[in-house]
């Protein structure tokens, strides 16, 4: 009975202990996680280790308070004799020590902390932007100066389980309503610029993986930087009440080696690209081939560039 006893407590103790000891959680949240996850940047690194240390601050704090007073609980306890000391009223030594030990604590876990906050927001140098905008209730990317831009919403299979009212179980969907139609995809190992703003209502753009949440507010352009470290996909959610349909509006980062993003940016390039090009340029080229050569090469030229720019930015965006 006793060892039984025993053995479910060093179950729940080891279980407890596991995510604050292990260094696997890579990625994202796992059930009855305990301990905030690594990420995969450098920035959740940082507020990994900022939080650990003030976590392992907390816990000696802890064990001296609390073994303190179980000392003097137990060993100066009535029962054996122990009378109270009324004649006490202060001891200056005493005050010195619990002011001053705080304040260095303080110091000590306040010096790496602003300067890796002062790191998370230095958007500098960055090798890319993309813009994230947040609609009610799905989010849009443009990849800056890309020419690609693609809108990310709630996947068609998590949008059924949720109208069909039913329970939904893991076998259902393994990841139901943290999944969308359009992911996404960033390249690892590069700096990665985010300007983030709204359309409608405030948002907040959040994949915990990355280490950082950052408002989208209609009107306002916010900043954000990342750079993956580790190629994976990594779920996040808004993170700012924003309407009925708040928790239906996922976000899905699928991070790849840099060589396989720039083939799938060509491939989003020639999607976009070439359909709205050849429909008024061949009709114009083969006519004018004899009589003249300046005029029409002069008008053909920036009709194609007029529809091309045009025609592809703001295709997908919807209300
Ligand atoms: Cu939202």
């Amino acid at each position: 009975m006793k060892a039984g006893r025993f053995k479910q407590w060093a179950a729940g103790i080891a279980a407890m202990a596991l995510p604050v000891l292990a260094f696997a959680q890579a990625t994202d949240p796992k059930p009855w996680q305990l301990n905030m996850g690594q990420g995969v940047t450098a920035q959740s690194a940082n507020a990994y280790s900022a939080h650990m240390f003030a976590l392992w601050v907390c816990v000696i704090i802890g064990i001296l308070v609390f073994g303190a007073m179980a000392v003097a609980m137990f060993k100066f306890r009535h029962s054996k004799g122990a009378v109270p000391d009324k004649d006490f009223t202060h001891s200056t030594k005493l005050e010195i020590i619990w002011t001053v030990v705080p304040v260095v604590l303080l110091v000590l876990m306040a010096f790496p902390a602003t300067s890796k906050l002062i790191a998370m927001y230095d958007t500098r140098n960055a090798e890319m932007t993309v813009k994230i905008t947040g609609f009610q209730w799905m989010w849009k990317y443009e990849y800056l100066g890309e020419n690609v831009a693609l809108t990310s919403r709630l996947d068609r299979k998590s949008d059924e389980i949720r109208q069909s009212k039913a329970v939904p179980t893991a076998a259902d969907h393994a990841h139901y309503l943290l999944d969308v139609d359009n992911v996404l995809v960033l390249p690892t190992d590069t700096k990665i610029r985010f300007v983030i703003t709204a359309d409608d209502v405030i948002h907040a753009w959040w994949v915990p993986a990355l280490g950082w949440k950052q408002d989208a507010i209609p009107g306002i352009v916010n900043e954000a930087w990342t750079e993956i470290q580790k190629p994976g996909i990594y779920r996040g959610q808004c993170a700012e009440l924003c309407g009925k349909d708040h928790g239906f509006m996922p976000i899905v980062v699928k991070a790849v080696p840099k060589a396989e993003y720039q083939q799938w940016l060509a491939a989003e390039k020639a999607k976009n690209a070439p359909a709205p090009a050849p429909a008024p340029a061949a009709p114009a080229a083969p006519a004018p081939a004899a009589p003249t050569e300046a005029q029409p090469q002069g008008s053909s030229t920036p009709n194609t560039e007029a529809t091309a720019a045009a025609a592809p930015q703001h295709a997908p965006v919807a209300g």
